[in-house]
């Protein structure tokens, strides 16, 4: 039977590449994000592969996101797949320097939107006793680098929060698990630096991860046999061996 998947953060990078990985096999699309104009294209676009509905939210608004999935027609109602992606980086400072405003959006997006949109999806998926829960961690969620302390800690939590998914969801039959990749090329370090122009050298001198390459093994996660789970990846580009080593050429 042909699936259906809700991916937060479909508006650009990771989320909007699994939307089409998703679309070009054939699994129906929810797809969310608060650019508008930037969902509409996109499901004008898959809608020539697959059927979408989208939902304009933010997930730092916990009354709008248990709203916006309340909200879902008949049609795209049961949710068999949820990728929590929705996230980014706001500044890389010490921790001596850095912006409680940074702090914020990092835990209230990268923590508690995953926490609201899962809380959302979770009840349906234990009433069937089936369901797919992909959430996107980061290396920063296996290692704490020099200035990443707060995005760290979001990601930290992001996996701790993903193993106790996977906990208490495995009575009901429910996958959990995550991936994490190390550098991918988005708009990711556009939103960290915002806008500014160290985001312009993150991803020179080497060829980091496309957006692509994580939706293909995102894509290879829930694709398995009902048996299998793949609970935990970390990827990298070849040029990465940890969070602080990178081989540029350059
Ligand atoms: P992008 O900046 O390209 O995408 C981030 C997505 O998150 C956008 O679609 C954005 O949509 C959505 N988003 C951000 N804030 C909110 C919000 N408040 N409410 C709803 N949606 C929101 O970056 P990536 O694709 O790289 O990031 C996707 C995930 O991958 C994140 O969780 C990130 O931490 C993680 N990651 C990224 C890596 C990288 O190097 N790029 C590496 C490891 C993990 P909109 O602005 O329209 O709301
Ligand atoms: C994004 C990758 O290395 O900036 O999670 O933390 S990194």
């Amino acid at each position: 039977m042909t699936k259906t998947a809700l991916i937060t953060g479909a508006t650009s990078g990771i989320g909007e590449a699994t939307a089409y990985e998703f679309a070009k096999h054939g699994i129906r699309l929810v797809l969310c994000g608060r650019r508008l104009e930037r969902l509409k294209t996109i499901q004008q676009a898959l809608e020539k592969l697959t059927d979408v509905h989208i939902l304009n939210f933010d997930v730092r608004d916990k009354g709008e996101t248990l709203k916006a999935i309340a909200s879902l027609p008949k049609d795209f109602k049961t949710i068999d797949i949820l990728i929590n992606n929705a996230g980014n980086a706001h500044g890389l400072d010490p921790i001596q320097t850095g912006n409680l405003d940074d702090w914020d959006a990092m835990m209230d997006i990268n923590v508690k939107g995953l926490l609201y949109v899962s809380k959302a999806v979770i009840p349906q998926m234990t009433e069937r006793q089936s369901g797919h829960i992909i959430n996107i961690g980061s290396l920063a969620a296996k290692e704490v680098y020099p200035k990443g302390n707060v995005y760290c800690a979001s990601k930290h939590a992001v996996l701790a929060i993903t193993e106790g998914m996977r906990i208490d969801l495995n009575p009901f039959g429910i996958k959990v698990g995550a991936i994490n990749p190390g550098l991918v090329e988005t708009e990711f370090s556009q939103v960290r630096f915002k806008g500014g122009k160290q985001a312009d050298n993150v991803y020179t001198g080497y060829k980091a991860l496309q957006a692509k390459d994580v939706a293909e093994v995102i894509y290879f996660a829930v694709s398995r046999p009902p048996h299998v789970n793949i609970a935990d990846v970390l990827m990298f580009c070849t040029a990465q061996a940890s969070s602080t080593i990178v081989k540029k050429e350059l």
